[in-house]
């Protein structure tokens, strides 16, 4: 397959992009996806400078290839962040859940790809006029931190909307979502969910099982009251939370509620409190594969579906 403007930019093999999973995504996972011939991201979360650098420093140990950061900008922690990126050298940011101009200059003098994740094309558009490198458009079947729009109708918006690579995300999880983000005029794909089941993926087995024994019904959406709409696997803490979530609790308990649930799933395994982070297509993730199978099948899978869909041209 051909590799696309962002793969070649990038010094990549396959257009593949790993999720920057808050809590998930650490040296080991994205240096494996790296290896692989896929951007792996390290995720910075909610966490501190220290343990972002020392996961930077792991991942060059572990990888000779390029990987990046993702940098969750609602973070009390995200301008330390921002500056340790330009430190370390990493060579690729991604951005969530914010606003990332007022970074970009500093990251853009360092010589680093600056890839934000969109929800809508007005924030593409921002994206674009402040000199991002290139947009991941990420749909509402996602984990994790969601918009309001669907894939389906978001990247062609989104490519619509500007001239730059577009990384589509959100509902993707095989060989058919990659060759139908090519269609919608991706160059590129993010993957989160499927790389949760992966070997190299260090969260804890509890979490694993829950994401390999979801169905296509198994998400839900909380944390619209608070303007931060999150999709996870319902359980008991999902389904407290959207029973509170209207009534006259105080948008301070509902943060104090929700504050550290995504360590009890990740670290802790609690399967009754805590949030297991999960994309619609959870699903369509039944067995446990390394970084590099994922990669094959998923590359295989694609150029399948490709050679299937040039079928339909007389
Ligand atoms: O960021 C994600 N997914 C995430 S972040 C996360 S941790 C979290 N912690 C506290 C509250 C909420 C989440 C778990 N999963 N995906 C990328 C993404 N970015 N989705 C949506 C957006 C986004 C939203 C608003 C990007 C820009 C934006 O701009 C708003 C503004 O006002 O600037």
């Amino acid at each position: 397959m051909k590799k696309g403007n962002i793969a070649e930019m990038l010094g990549i093999e396959y257009p593949v992009f790993q999720g920057g999973m808050a809590w998930i995504a650490d040296a080991e996972l994205a240096a494996a996806v790296s290896n692989a011939g896929g951007l792996g991201i390290i995720a910075a979360g909610n966490a501190d400078g220290t343990y972002v650098r020392e996961q930077i420093k792991k991942a060059k140990e572990l990888t000779s290839k390029p990987f990046g950061l993702n940098i969750m900008l609602l973070s009390p922690f995200a301008d330390e962040v921002a500056q340790i990126a330009v430190d370390e050298g990493v060579k690729v940011i991604t951005t969530g859940a914010g606003n990332s101009t007022k970074y970009m200059k500093m990251w853009l003098d360092a010589g680093i790809k600056v890839i934000p994740v969109v929800p809508s094309v007005t924030f593409a558009k921002l994206a674009a006029r402040s000199g991002a490198t290139a947009v991941i458009a990420e749909g509402g079947e996602s984990g994790g931190h969601i918009g309001e729009l669907t894939t389906m109708a978001l990247v062609p918006q989104v490519c619509d909307a500007v001239d730059l690579p577009v990384i589509a995300a959100g509902g993707i999880a095989d060989g058919r979502g990659m060759a139908a983000a090519l269609a919608l005029g991706a160059e590129a794909v993010q993957i989160g969910t499927r790389f949760l089941s992966a070997k190299e993926c260090n969260i804890h087995e509890n979490y694993k099982k829950k994401v390999l024994k979801a169905g296509d019904t198994a998400t839900m959406v909380t944390g619209r009251r608070l303007g931060h709409p999150v999709r996870s696997i319902r359980n008991a803490f999902a389904r407290e939370y959207a029973k509170i979530e209207y009534t006259d609790i105080s948008d301070e308990e509902l943060d104090a509620f929700a504050a550290g649930r995504l360590r009890q799933a990740v670290v802790d395994g609690n399967e009754k409190d805590g949030c297991f982070l999960a994309g619609q297509i959870a699903g369509m993730v039944n067995q446990e594969q390394t970084c590099e199978e994922i990669l094959k099948d998923l590359m295989q899978d694609c150029e399948k579906n490709l050679r299937r869909l040039a079928e339909w041209v007389k």
